[in-house]
């Protein structure tokens, strides 16, 4: 047995009952073998084990009461995964899908993904089981004041930095912010995805999709490409989803289809994007609304067939696993030629392979996602120095780093002899970093 297979052996048997993160962790782990084979010093400072234990976990009881006088319990988290090149830095998610596992594998994810963006934040990731949809905005208060009164004590600018993830948008980070000041008395950094009045960065909100779309419009320049006429499916119907179905748009793309968990819309003209933002944004409403709202399109109940309808570009851009072997073959059999994340490990295992032995062109989500997180790191830099960049120096930035993430990625792959597996290269350009900070700081 290598040692790449001895350290995910012993991370299932330690994780029992944690499927996420095992996939998340056969992913990365798998694709290390030949970093591996070049530092058999990494072997010896035990650097795999080290880096697939979480520093910290925090689990702890969120008691909350509803608008009747019912009272609830809900379980929060954060996992503090990896502070080697800078402070903790990842996501909330409030789902009901939301465990030990999910957040695990997301802040494993978000390890290398920050280590890619080049700027110096570590990874960590936390949430609840709560479930945001429904609820009312004082339900929805005096659950994130309830959250924060126990996560407050373990997080800071310097130490931990929240921000946004499913469920969590502008009005949680709001009521989750207003609650750390009240309880510690200072304005800081301590989240990012803030509204702009109280220091939030403008183009934080954009930036996912945004980064998505800068990054896929990259690979497709070197490939003497554009989105110029492509027809592209996204999936999912929030942050993500609504911001690259934007740039899409204005790059000259054809967004045929969205869904949310209820089901998926089709609209062959191509999608209405002010239609979606005032039902998704404006009023939380579901999906199915735009069908009854735009001529010609059709709702069909149940999302999972978006990966049926026939495109150029696919961006999975809802939650994990939507992608399964099924979905990938049926897109192929369409003629997909990219598809690109948006969602954290929305493609399963066998997804990928198939992609792979396709040759399709697969940007993996540490990647292709990244520009959320580093536009909350130039949030955090511009909170720092108390000042705000305009949108467009924001933008340029985002850009900037979106097309070095695709080259280095790229650049990674090939030095290893998987040109053009951009798996392979972005679990190795994100881990070289990560894995040369954790060596220069000793047994810790
Ligand atoms: P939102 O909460 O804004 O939107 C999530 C969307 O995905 C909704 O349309 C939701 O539908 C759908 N969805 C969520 N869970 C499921 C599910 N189990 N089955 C089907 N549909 C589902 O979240 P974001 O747009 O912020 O996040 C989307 C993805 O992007 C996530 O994987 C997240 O981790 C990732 N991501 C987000 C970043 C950010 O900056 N926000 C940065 C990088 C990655 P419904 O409303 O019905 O639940
Ligand atoms: O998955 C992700 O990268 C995010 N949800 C964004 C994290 C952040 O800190 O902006």
């Amino acid at each position: 047995m290598t040692y790449v297979e001895k350290v995910l052996a012993q991370l299932k048997e330690r994780n029992p009952g944690e499927p996420e993160f095992h996939q998340a962790a056969t992913e990365i782990l798998l694709t290390l073998k030949p970093v591996i084979e070049r530092h058999p010093e990494y072997e010896r400072a035990a650097l795999l084990e080290r880096f697939t234990e979480p520093e910290r976990v925090v689990m702890f009881r969120v008691p909350w009461v509803d608008d009747k006088g019912k009272v609830h319990v809900n379980r929060g988290y954060r996992v503090q995964f990896n502070s080697a090149i800078g402070p903790y830095k990842g996501g909330l998610r409030f789902h009901p899908s939301v465990n030990l596992s999910v957040i695990k594998f997301l802040g494993l994810e978000q390890i290398l993904k920050n280590s890619l963006t080049g700027l110096p934040i570590g990874g960590g990731k936390g949430g609840s089981d709560f479930d945001p949809k429904g609820k009312s905005d004082r339900e929805v208060m005096a659950f994130c004041q309830s959250f924060m009164t126990e996560l407050y004590r373990h997080i800071g600018a310097d130490t931990d930095v929240p921000a946004g993830d499913i469920g969590v948008g502008a009005r949680e980070i709001g009521y989750l912010y207003g609650q750390y000041k009240r309880i510690r008395d200072e304005h800081t950094g301590v989240l990012t995805g803030r509204g702009l009045s109280y220091g939030g960065s403008l183009i934080r909100k954009e930036a996912t999709g945004y980064g998505l779309i800068y990054m896929t419009e990259e690979a497709m320049r070197v490939r003497g490409d554009s989105f110029e006429g492509k027809t592209v499916l996204i999936s999912g119907s929030g942050n993500v989803a609504i911001y690259a179905c934007e740039k899409v748009q204005t790059l000259g793309g054809k967004v045929v289809a969205m869904y949310d968990s209820d089901g998926c819309i089709y609209d062959e003209k191509g999608i209405d994007l002010a239609v979606v933002k005032q039902i998704k944004e404006e009023e939380r409403g579901r999906i199915k609304e735009y069908a009854a709202r735009v001529p010609g399109s059709v709702y069909k109940p149940g999302c999972k067939n978006i990966w049926d309808i026939p495109c150029d570009v696919a961006l999975p851009c809802a939650t994990q696993n939507e992608i399964d072997a099924e979905s990938a073959e049926k897109l192929i059999k369409n003629g997909v030629k990219y598809v690109a994340e948006g969602a954290n490990m929305p493609s399963t295992l066998e997804a990928i392979e198939i992609f792979r032995r396709a040759g399709v062109v697969f940007l993996p989500a540490k990647a292709a996602n990244a520009g959320g997180v580093a536009t909350s790191a130039l949030e955090m830099a511009q909170s720092s120095g108390r000042m705000f960049w305009t949108a467009e120096q924001v933008d340029v930035k985002l850009k900037e780093i979106m097309v070095n993430i695709y080259h280095n990625i790229d650049r990674a792959a090939k030095d290893y002899g998987f040109d053009g597996d951009y798996v392979m290269g972005a679990n190795i350009a994100g881990f070289e970093k990560v894995a040369d900070a954790m060596m220069a700081q000793g047994i810790v």
